[in-house]
């Protein structure tokens, strides 16, 4: 039913022929440069790579799951001629949504005459997408697949110069029994759950088992990720293992 796509931190949803992507932190070079370290824009790219991404697949709506800026607040005029850019160009192409992730400040005002979820989410048929850094709206969790970012999520090894965190995807369930208390209803969805890894990869990534990690969601902290049932895969699609080692 959601299917990773090889070798790209990005999934597919057939049956209502969406592509998912999330965290690309349009801008991030920016900042990079104000600290001294030079890298080539990359926007270009980004918008090469999600052009592939939506040939590949056929997709009719790409769902970018927020965090499609950088700059908290007040971003820089660069960055937000880099976000109109970009959003400009993939609409020529598909149906664009965008989750407002904790990084999409003044996003709106940037994208005036885009509607931009909250990052509560929103939903199509069965599936729910929402950031990740806030608790998902009571629809969502009727839903049987929720979609979530904002993780970063990665596995650190050590490799010969140090180590490296590499992306991965994490398939798991929301404890039902926790929602219902949570969200006082009776009834919840099948509750499983994929989160997907970031987009950019200025980024280093964040150990998915270290604490840092655990500490960025509410449904992490608050005990309502079922992490007994969690699977970990790479971007390549192989299963790495569950989540105890
Ligand atoms: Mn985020």
């Amino acid at each position: 039913m959601i299917k990773m796509i090889k070798g790209y931190p990005a999934i597919f949803i057939k049956k209502i022929k969406t592509l998912v992507i999330s965290d690309l932190h349009i801008g991030y070079e920016i900042e990079l440069l104000k600290s001294g370290i030079h890298i080539p824009s990359q926007l270009n790219f980004f918008i090469q790579e999600v052009k592939n991404l939506i040939e590949k697949t056929k997709a009719k709506t790409l769902v970018i799951n927020g965090d499609l800026k950088h700059k908290i607040i007040n971003p820089y005029r660069k960055e937000k001629r880099m976000v109109v850019e970009f959003v400009k160009e993939i609409e020529k192409t598909i149906d664009l949504k965008i989750v407002k992730g904790n990084h999409d400040g003044n996003l709106e005002k940037i994208l005036p005459n885009k509607k931009i979820y909250s990052p509560k989410g929103f939903c199509m048929e069965n599936f729910g997408f929402f950031h990740g850094h806030a608790w998902p709206s009571p629809s969502l969790v009727k839903c049987d697949w929720l979609i979530m970012a904002h993780l970063h999520p990665g596995i650190k090894y050590k490799e010969n110069f140090g180590y490296k965190v590499e992306k991965v995807f994490i398939f798991s369930k929301l404890k039902k029994e926790k929602i219902v208390e949570k969200y006082k209803i009776e009834k919840t969805g099948k509750l499983k759950i994929v989160i997907i890894p970031h987009f950019n990869n200025l980024l280093t990534g964040i150990d998915i088992f270290s604490k840092e990690s655990k500490e960025l969601s509410p449904i992490m902290k608050e005990n309502i990720f079922d992490y007994s049932k969690a699977k970990i895969y790479s971007l390549n699609g192989i299963l790495l293992g569950n989540w105890k080692k």
